[in-house]
């Protein structure tokens, strides 16, 4: 008997088996949920067939998260499918390299509406379309980074964009409350995945992570799954609009 029998969500996020999102797909699966996938490019999608068909899932999709067209289209191809669903899960961020290690300052237009397109604003329509299927209610959560409170040296504009997607899991949980749609976020410590690959001086990153966090070590992506499945599960029926640390407790240390 799993947390999750019964229950059939969508993740949009999994690159590869790095991904915070396929920990999260892990743990799901294993809780007895049934899982669809969407992919943003031909690329991944040769990664994400084969993880996804290693969980027993069927639905894989494509989706640029910057096209309303194409969130649309894969809500729509959900409820031809399942009809219902109860959860989502968003695990998706993207910012031009060079605005996460020039000066903040120097950020172009143009860089930061891409960074807050994809990485923020994404998560309303996604929210949007999820909700009418979501109709005995439901749970969704995003994955967030101490870079929206904080902060952070070259976390820049995606600091920005983090403190707005923080901002949107509020409002949309006050919105949606009453419909028993619950909506957080996972803030989520640094872990080396292909997103992180891109940052210059990351290993830097997770060295101060094991000196300084509480816990004296990094987090998983494991861990990040297990909080998450808290979150889309039913042991958490009373919590949303919050945003949940799972980072060894690096975001209440100060030194
Ligand atoms: P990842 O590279 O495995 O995942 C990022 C995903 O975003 C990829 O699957 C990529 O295809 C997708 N993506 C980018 N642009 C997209 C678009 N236009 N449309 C659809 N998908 C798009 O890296 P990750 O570290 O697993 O990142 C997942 C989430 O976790 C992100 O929101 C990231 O900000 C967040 N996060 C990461 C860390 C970390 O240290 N790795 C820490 C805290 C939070
Ligand atoms: O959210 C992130 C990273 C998201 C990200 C990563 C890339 C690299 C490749 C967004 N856009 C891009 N664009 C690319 O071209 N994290 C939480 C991981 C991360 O990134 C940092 C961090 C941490 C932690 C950047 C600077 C400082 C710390």
């Amino acid at each position: 008997m799993g947390l999750m029998d019964g229950k059939r969500g969508v993740i949009f996020g999994v690159a590869n088996d790095r991904s915070i999102a396929w920990g999260v797909a892990q743990q799901l699966h294993e809780a007895g949920a049934e899982l669809a996938f969407t992919y943003l490019n031909e690329a991944l999608e040769k990664r994400v067939r084969p993880l996804a068909g290693s969980l027993g899932s069927t639905i894989i999709l494509p989706c640029d998260v910057g096209s309303d067209d194409e969130i649309a289209a894969v809500f729509k191809e959900l409820e031809q499918q399942w009809g219902t669903i109860d959860f989502v899960v968003h695990a998706v961020a993207f910012a031009n390299r060079e605005d996460l290690k020039r000066p903040f300052s120097q950020t172009s237009r143009e860089g930061f509406n891409l960074a807050m397109d994809i990485s923020a604003y994404s998560l309303v329509p996604m929210t949007r379309y999820a909700m009418p299927l979501m109709s005995a209610g439901g749970s969704i959560v995003t994955m967030s980074y101490l870079g929206a409170m904080l902060a952070v040296p070259d976390y820049n504009v995606m600091g920005v964009a983090k403190a707005a997607l923080e901002a949107s899991v509020r409002y949309l949980a006050a919105e949606l409350g009453p419909q028993k749609i619950r909506v957080n976020a996972v803030s989520a410590g640094p872990i080396k995945t292909l997103a992180a690959s891109g940052i210059g001086n990351f290993k830097q990153k997770l060295h101060t992570m094991e000196e300084r966090s509480p816990l004296r070590r990094t987090v998983t992506q494991e861990e990040v799954g297990k909080a998450s499945l808290y979150l889309l599960s039913d042991l958490s029926t009373g919590v949303t609009g919050e945003i949940h640390y799972v980072d060894g407790g690096f975001n209440i240390s100060a030194l």
